[in-house]
């Protein structure tokens, strides 16, 4: 790939642009935060300065550290719009630690006093809590890890825990935690699950975090697929410049922050549109449920229907009526939209963004992770249907494509291969069911998804049992057909 491509990598950073110094660590360095969060900060730092350079923090591979250091940490984020792609250089990363190489060096960085905002993107399953509860999993192989080995922690629980434990030894100020995950009410649930480890290592400790430490909520939003081979290709022909770990985004972003920070230190936000506000839940619901929770309801659907990505999805209009049913009949009514939002114009401008064909958001890719995504994208919204009195048949078989899914094979009979926390644990419940009634109890089973009253709901689980054998039977497409027909 690199053959015929120009290789002097270290050209990417402009000299003329001044490197802000640290006052960020950013737990989890994946595409989602380059191509959002560090872009804000990037502009922060032109617009109004201030000391919020980043240290990234790789938890698990070297793979980013590697790829970014011959670049000295600077890297292109290209937007692919509707007008063609625009790249932009973002140099606000000054440094990557790999925490399993060395988690001295990630505590060092996170203890010292200019450090102010520790920003997290670990995806759902890095938080080690149940999904359905919100509360810490304490059998979580890395929290146990964590909990018997205080100088190298695994985890970024056990990460912020030992780094606030240091602060607090040496008299330093604590630092605002701000989670950019796509967890409801994220603040919340990640200052419950510090809270938890930080009363099972001192209870002392735990009263000082719950007394001085920020967990502002935050809802992020911005279409980050995974870059390809021939994305990087196509970029350096462009530039003229080599870079081997660009980022492509979708024109659309938004963050909204509750303005809660230690000290009331953080960046100037409102220059770059960063919304600050005292609630950020109806926003989080809002975002979680209309865009998340349709995108893995297209994803297991798209995917067993052949769809290889979200666009590709939507071009058929059998998927682009049923998305527009989930959003106008099952998700706006039972959602209150924050302040001066119109729900419909929100939905229609989310269809705009999925139809967006230079967007090659991979179904596969969305449908990771799916028992660590389901509750807050879309079993909440059913619950609040059933509770009403409505059946949500339209969710109702996106929750039997996930079941479909995780069994491990299309409707070619192909593998799939899933990627989850429980994958093996799903597979073995769905290989040992009947394809219909006892398959579909074994899955409702798992207790860290499925909330008890859910599983239990006897309209639910009809309506679930029918899905289920309609996609064995007729398959996603019909299926998907049928939702909107009826
Ligand atoms: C997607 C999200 O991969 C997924 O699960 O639903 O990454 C989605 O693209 C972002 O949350 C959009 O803000």
């Amino acid at each position: 790939m690199e053959a015929g491509l120009p290789a002097d990598r270290s050209r990417l950073r402009r000299p003329d642009v001044p490197r802000a110094d640290t006052g960020i660590i950013h737990l989890g360095l994946g595409a989602f935060y380059r191509a959002h969060g560090a872009i804000y900060f990037d502009e922060v730092m032109k617009r109004s300065g201030g000391d919020w350079g980043i240290v990234g923090v790789s938890l698990v591979r070297p793979d980013q550290r590697d790829l970014l250091r011959p670049q000295d940490f600077a890297y292109t984020a290209v937007e692919l719009g509707p007008d063609g792609e625009k790249p932009q250089v973002i140099s606000i990363i000054n440094d990557v630690l790999v925490a399993p190489e060395d988690p001295q060096a990630v505590l060092d960085a996170m203890s010292a006093p200019a450090t102010r905002i520790i920003t997290l993107t670990v995806t759902e399953k890095g938080y080690c809590h149940e999904p359905s509860t919100g509360r810490l999993n304490r059998e979580h192989p890395d929290i146990r890890h964590d909990l018997a080995n205080p100088a190298g922690p695994k985890s970024a629980i056990g990460f912020l825990v030992r780094a606030l434990e240091r602060r607090r030894g040496e008299e330093t100020r604590p630092f605002t935690v701000l989670c950019c995950d796509n967890l409801p009410e994220n603040g919340r649930v990640v200052r419950g699950i510090v809270l938890e480890f930080a009363g099972l290592v001192d209870q002392g400790l735990a009263e000082w975090i719950a007394a001085g430490v920020a967990f502002p909520s935050t809802m992020v939003d911005r279409i980050v697929p995974a870059t390809k081979p021939e994305d990087i290709e196509r970029l350096a022909e462009r530039t003229g410049v080599l870079d081997l770990s660009p980022v492509m985004h979708e024109p659309f972003r938004q963050w909204v922050v509750e303005d809660k920070f230690v000290d009331g230190v953080r960046p100037d936000f409102g220059a770059v549109g960063v919304e600050l506000v005292a609630d950020v839940t109806p926003y989080e619901h809002m975002k979680l449920r209309c865009l998340n929770g349709t995108h893995s309801s297209l994803a297991y659907l798209g995917y067993l229907a052949g769809h290889e990505t979200i666009s590709d999805t939507v071009a058929d209009p059998v998927f682009a009526a049923f998305v527009r049913h989930l959003w106008g009949n099952e998700i706006v009514p039972v959602l209150h939209a924050p302040p001066g939002v119109d729900l419909g114009a929100y939905t229609e401008s989310l269809f705009e963004r999925y139809a967006n064909p230079a967007i090659r958001h991979r179904t596969w890719q969305i449908a990771m992770d799916g028992s660590q995504k389901l509750p807050q994208r879309i079993l909440g919204t059913v619950m609040e249907n059933l509770a009403a009195g409505r059946v949500p048949r339209g969710l109702i078989l996106a929750i039997a494509a996930w079941m479909r899914y995780v069994g491990g094979f299309d409707e070619k009979r192909q593998p799939i291969d899933v990627r989850d926390p429980l994958a093996a644990e799903l597979k073995t419940l769905s290989d040992g069911g009947d394809n219909g009634a006892k398959t579909v109890e074994a899955l409702l089973g798992v207790s860290t998804i499925f909330p008890a009253d859910l599983a239990g709901h006897a309209a639910f689980r009809e309506a679930l049992v029918e899905s289920y054998r309609g996609l064995i039977e007729k398959g996603a497409r019909e299926m998907t057909k049928d939702v909107t027909n009826a």
